[in-house]
């Protein structure tokens, strides 16, 4: 099937351009000056021309941090890979990187083959995955190996959870002298979770059971004093770093300062940590707040964590935005912590919501529209291996391909979202955009608000090693 788009208006990391993207099957053969008509005939006319006029043409979304059927603390993650990547689809997001998890006393190769037959079949959209090292030994350090060669190029460590994915820092320098040997990328939970139990099991030894105790014992001071640690380790084992769900300050002056004497170091922000804090989201009555419960937590919004959060999007010093879509429902989920927050299982639904919600940013002053494209789609790619691909509207690039309504208001709730959630954490927010219409790799997914995607169209992909290793 030859597909022209025409009449829009292409965004790309570096700038808009009114252009016609011409696709055949699966990928974007040309990108045409408007007007293109004689071109195509040339060839023999298309097959079909989508209409983009007041449109903006944008690589689709790549979401690079979301959590679909995670099993944690005797639950799991609401949304399936098949439910999950259908709403990423709604949301203009046409690839995501998920999570195969080696938990304490796991073999990674157990983990992951059994996470790779999980995802199999079920996918709406493209699909890459992330290992999670929950158990560093010498059989884990050798599988890093074998993974890279397989398309599995980054490698996510914690400093939290001690007890299940928990690695302290000889395991993380070990990791880290692996990656820097075969070209994987680390990613960091980076806060102090030995600390966090403590300050945690003495609130609850208090009786401050609500939600919003979840942020005050994750302290800012926490996140900041593993982000330091990782970096120096990450010094120390010349390997790359990428920082995931950086939510305080003091992180991020972390990450400022590596970067400005040259490190290799990134840090990724998701749109929670931008939009929701401690006060007004997470301290709510009546077990509310128990909605805004992700790890690290939201910050309180008598500080500038915002706004420096915004800045760092503007300086680079925050290269990613992701979700870290990770939703439980209320009901028999987050119920589970009514009596104590440390049971209740940490995470938000919003896989649907980030080019929306960062497009706001754009409305609102705080990004430019091509910053909007380069950090939800370009640099994730490029940043895990995915780049030219995806990420990136040119010939020879999978034609994962969106078309953005920036004069569409409208209003997200919980009875138009498409997530497996029983209630939406972004309740009653109006943005000003919408996606209208999604290709994935050529096809018609998202159309005149109708879902025409399918289970299984989505397949593995083998990321290559990041485009920021130097
Ligand atoms: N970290 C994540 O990245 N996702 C969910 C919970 C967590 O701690
Ligand atoms: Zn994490
Ligand atoms: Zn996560």
């Amino acid at each position: 099937m030859t597909i022209l788009i025409k009449g829009g208006t292409v965004i790309s990391a570096v700038g808009a351009d009114l252009a016609e993207v011409l696709i055949e099957g699966e990928t974007i053969v040309a990108l045409l000056s408007p007007g293109s008509d004689l071109a195509v005939s040339a060839e023999g006319g298309a097959e079909r021309v989508i209409d983009a006029t007041d449109r903006y043409v944008i690589p689709g979304g790549v979401d690079v941090h979301t959590h679909m059927s995670l099993v944690v603390a005797g639950t799991v993650s609401a949304d399936t890979f098949e439910t999950g990547t259908r709403a990423a689809a709604w949301g203009g997001t046409t690839t995501i990187v998920d999570f195969a998890t080696q938990e304490r006393g796991q073999q990674v190769r157990d983990s992951f083959e059994a996470r790779v037959d999980e995802a199999a079949g079920e996918c709406a959209i493209d699909y890459g995955l992330h290992m999670v090292l929950g158990d560093v030994t010498d059989d884990a350090l050798k599988q890093m190996d074998s993974l890279v060669d397989e398309g599995v190029s980054s490698f996510k460590l914690f400093m939290a959870y001690p007890g299940t994915v928990y690695s302290d820092d000889g395991q993380i320098l070990r990791a880290m002298q692996q990656a820097a040997g075969n070209g994987g990328l680390i990613m960091m939970h980076a806060e102090n979770g030995i600390a966090i139990d403590v300050l945690a099991e003495q609130a609850a030894a208090r009786g401050d059971t609500d939600p919003v105790n979840h942020g005050y014992v994750r302290r800012a001071e926490l996140e900041s004093e593993a982000t330091h640690r990782a970096i120096q380790l990450a010094r120390v084992g010349a390997a790359p770093l990428y920082i995931v769900h950086l939510s305080a300050t003091e992180a991020l002056e972390q990450v400022t300062i590596a970067r400005d004497r040259g490190a290799n170091v990134f840090a990724e922000t998701c749109p929670q940590y931008l939009y929701f804090n401690l006060e007004d989201h997470l301290d709510q009555d009546n077990f509310e707040g128990a909605k805004y419960v992700c790890s690290t937590p939201l910050r309180t919004k008598h500080e500038h964590h915002q706004a420096d959060l915004w800045t760092g999007l503007r300086t680079n010093d925050l290269s990613v935005v992701s979700t870290d879509h990770c939703p439980f429902c209320m009901k028999e989920q987050k119920e589970m912590g009514v009596n104590d927050f440390r049971s209740i299982p940490n995470g938000i639904g919003g896989i649907e919501h980030r080019m929306d919600m960062i497009y706001q940013g754009v409305t609102q002053g705080e990004i430019s529209l091509p910053r909007w494209v380069e950090l939800c789609s370009t640099t994730p790619a490029r940043m895990m291996g995915l780049y030219p691909k995806k990420g990136v509207l040119q010939p020879g690039s999978d034609a994962d391909i969106v078309l953005y309504n920036p004069n569409h208001e409208w209003t997200i709730s919980v009875e138009n979202h498409h997530m497996n959630l029983d209630h939406s954490a972004y309740e009653g927010i109006t943005v000003p955009g919408k996606v209208e219409t999604v290709l994935s790799r050529g096809r018609v997914i998202i159309e005149n608000d109708t879902y025409k995607g399918t289970k299984g169209h989505g397949q593995f992909q083998r990321r290559g090693l990041s485009s920021y290793l130097i």
